[in-house]
C-alpha cells in the first residue's frame, strides 16, 4: 500500500510522467523497498548507484541516464546537491528519514510528509515490455551503459527461478520461519531481483544491514538465526576463514547462494569444513544484461558437480562456441557461452553499436565467459574473455580507470586489467608508459585514482611501468599478455 500511495504521490504531487527517470543513491535501507517498488508501479525507470559512488561518479551515470528526480537519505544529499545542477529538467530530491531537511523551495522532499494524506490514485497500466530498470554494466567492453532491462525480463526471471527443483522454500504459512540474510546491495541486480523480489515474491524474511562490517555481519547471524544466506565469494571465504565466524554462528543456517564471480570447489569445501554440518551450497550465474539470472544449481546436486555453476533455469537456451572460429561446441569443450531467454535486456540505452555486438540478430546474448557443460548439462565457468575486472563480484571497468588515468600529463599510454586477488577475486592494476622527458611516479597514479572512485575499483594491484603496451595490429590491448606479467608482483 505505501508504494501504491508513493507511486500517486509522485504523479500527482511531483507531476512525473511515465518515462521519467528516477535516480537512487541509497544505501540497503528497508525503505528501499518503497522507493523503488513506488518509482516502478508508477511507471517511472529506476537507475540506481552504489551510495559510496563519488559525486563524479554518481553525475556520469545519472547524466547518461537522463535522470529528472533523485531518492537519497539525508547523510548523502551533498553528494545530490553537487550532481544535481547538470540534470536537465530536473524535478526535485526525496530524502527517506529527512523530515529535518526537507526545503520545498530548494526541491528537497521529506518522503513521510510527501505520502501522508496522499490518496491512491489511478496508476498507469501495462507497462510490461516497457523498461523498468537501468542498472549499468560495462558488458563485454568500454564504460559502463545502461542496461535496459523491462518489467517483463525482471518478473519472467523471477518466474523462471520458480522451478520446483530449483526454490527450496518451504510453502508454508508461516513464512517468517525461512528468513533471508543478504548485505548485497539493492543498487546491483543481483541484490535487487535476484535476493529482494525473490524474498518479496515468497513473502520471506529479509535481514540487511546497510554497510558489511564482519562484526555488524555476525551480530546479524546471531541475533535473526537467519536460515538462507546470498553471498558473494569473498563473502563466502570471509564465513570459511575469519577468525571471529565460529561453527555455532552458523548453525542456523540451511542453504546459501553464492554468485556474481567464480567460487571454487576449494572454497566451498574450507567452508563446509569450518560449518561441521551439512549446508546446501548453491550457485548462481548470470549478468546484469540478463535481469540476471541464467543458470542456477537445483536443490540436489550429485556430488561430482561441485563447483558447477548449474544448470539453465527454465525457458533458457544456451551455446558454447568456439573462441577461434565460432562453432558450436558438444560436451567438455571451453568456449564463449551465448544465452537466449526471456530474460536478455531489451538493449544498452542510447548505445545501438554496443547493443548490437552484445545481442545478435537471433537474440544470442554474448555473454564474454568461457565456459564448459558436462554430459548432464551442468555448467563450468572456467574464464573471461572480457575486459571486465570483478573485484569481491562489483563490476571494475578497464576503460573508466585507463580513461581517469589517461589524464594524468606524463601517461603516454596507460592499460589495466584485474590480477587475482586472494581476497576480492581479483584487484586492477594499471601497466603505464610514460610520457618521454616526463616523469610520472606510482604514487600520483595511485591517488589520482582513489580520489576520483569508490574504493573497491582503487588500483590495488598497483602500478607497473612499461616501455610499451602490447596491442595487436588494430590497436587492441593485449589484455591476456599483460595478466600473464601481472602474476608477477
Ligand atoms: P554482473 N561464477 C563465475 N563468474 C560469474 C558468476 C559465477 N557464478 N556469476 C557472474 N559471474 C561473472 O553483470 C561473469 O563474468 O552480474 C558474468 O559475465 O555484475 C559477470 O560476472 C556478470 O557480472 C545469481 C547471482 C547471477 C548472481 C548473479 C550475477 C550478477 C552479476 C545470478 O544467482
Amino acid at each position: 500500500m505505501i508504494c501504491r500511495l508513493f507511486a500517486s504521490t509522485l504523479i500527482s504531487k511531483l507531476g512525473l510522467k511515465k518515462g521519467d527517470v528516477v535516480g537512487l543513491l541509497l544505501p540497503n535501507l528497508p525503505e528501499y523497498v518503497f522507493a523503488i517498488h513506488g518509482a516502478l508501479e508508477a511507471g517511472l525507470v529506476v537507475t540506481f548507484v552504489n551510495p559510496l559512488y563519488t559525486a563524479m561518479e554518481v553525475k556520469r551515470q545519472f547524466e547518461n541516464a537522463g535522470v529528472k528526480i533523485c531518492m537519497t537519505i539525508s547523510l548523502l544529499l551533498p553528494v545530490i546537491k553537487e550532481v544535481s545542477p547538470s540534470l536537465k529538467d530536473y524535478v526535485g530530491t526525496i530524502v527517506f528519514g529527512g523530515e529535518e531537511v526537507a526545503n520545498e523551495k530548494a526541491r528537497v522532499y521529506d518522503f513521510k510528509t510527501l505520502v501522508s494524506g496522499q490518496s491512491p490514485e489511478e496508476l498507469p497500466k501495462s507497462f510490461a515490455h516497457e523498461v523498468a530498470l537501468l542498472p549499468y554494466s560495462s558488458g563485454t567492453t568500454g564504460l559502463p551503459k545502461g542496461v535496459m532491462l523491462t518489467h517483463r525480463n525482471c518478473a519472467i526471471n523471477l518466474e523462471q527461478c520458480i522451478n520446483k527443483d530449483i526454490i527450496s522454500y518451504e510453502p508454508t504459512t508461516d513464512t517468517y520461519q525461512e528468513r533471508v540474510l543478504s548485505v548485497l546491495p539493492f543498487f546491483h541486480i543481483y541484490g535487487f531481483n535476484g535476493i529482494l523480489n525473490g524474498v518479496l515474491s515468497h513473502g520471506l524474511h529479509m535481514i540487511t544491514i546497510p554497510k558489511f562490517t564482519p562484526e555488524s555481519y555476525i551480530e546479524c547471524v546471531l541475533k535473526y538465526k537467519p536460515t538462507f544466506l546470498f553471498v558473494v565469494p569473498s563473502l563466502l571465504l570471509f564465513l570459511a576463514s575469519h577468525p571471529s565466524v565460529k561453527a555455532e554462528h552458523l548453525s542456523s543456517i540451511k542453504e546459501i547462494t553464492c554468485g556474481a564471480a567464480p567460487a571454487s570447489k576449494g572454497l566451498i569445501d574450507n567452508f563446509l569444513l569450518k560449518a561441521q554440518k551439512d549446508i546446501r551450497i548453491r550457485q548462481g550465474y548470470g549478468m546484469t544484461e540478463s535481469s540476471p539470472v541464467s543458470l542456477y544449481t537445483r536443490i540436489t546436486l550429485p556430488e561430482n558437480k561441485t563447483g558447477s555453476t548449474g544448470q539453465l533455469v527454465l525457458s533458457t537456451q544456451a551455446r558454447v562456441v568456439s573462441l577461434t572460429d565460432g562453432r558450436d561446441l558438444g560436451p567438455h569443450k571451453s568456449g564463449e557461452l551465448l544465452i537466449k531467454g526471456p530474460q536478455v535486456m531489451a538493449g544498452y540505452l542510447n548505445n545501438e553499436k554496443a547493443t548490437k555486438e552484445t545481442v545478435d540478430e537471433d537474440g544470442w546474448l554474448h555473454t564474454g565467459d568461457v565456459v564448459y557443460y558436462d554430459e548432464d548439462e551442468y555448467f563450468f565457468i572456467v574464464d573471461r574473455t572480457k575486459e571486465l575486472i570483478k573485484v569481491k563480484g562489483n563490476q571494475v571497468s578497464p576503460t573508466e580507470l585507463e580513461n581517469l588515468i589517461s589524464e594524468l600529463k606524463g601517461v603516454a599510454d596507460v592499460a589495466v586489467v584485474g590480477i587475482p586477488d586472494v581476497l576480492s577475486g581479483e584487484i586492477p592494476r594499471a601497466f603505464v608508459v610514460k610520457r618521454p622527458g616526463m616523469d610520472i611516479d606510482e604514487k600520483t597514479i595511485l591517488s589520482h585514482v582513489e580520489k576520483n572512485v569508490v574504493a573497491y575499483k582503487k588500483l590495488a594491484g598497483g602500478v607497473k611501468f612499461l616501455d610499451m603496451i602490447p596491442r595487436n595490429p588494430s590497436g587492441k590491448v593485449l589484455r591476456n599478455e599483460l595478466k600473464v606479467f601481472g602474476n608477477n608482483p
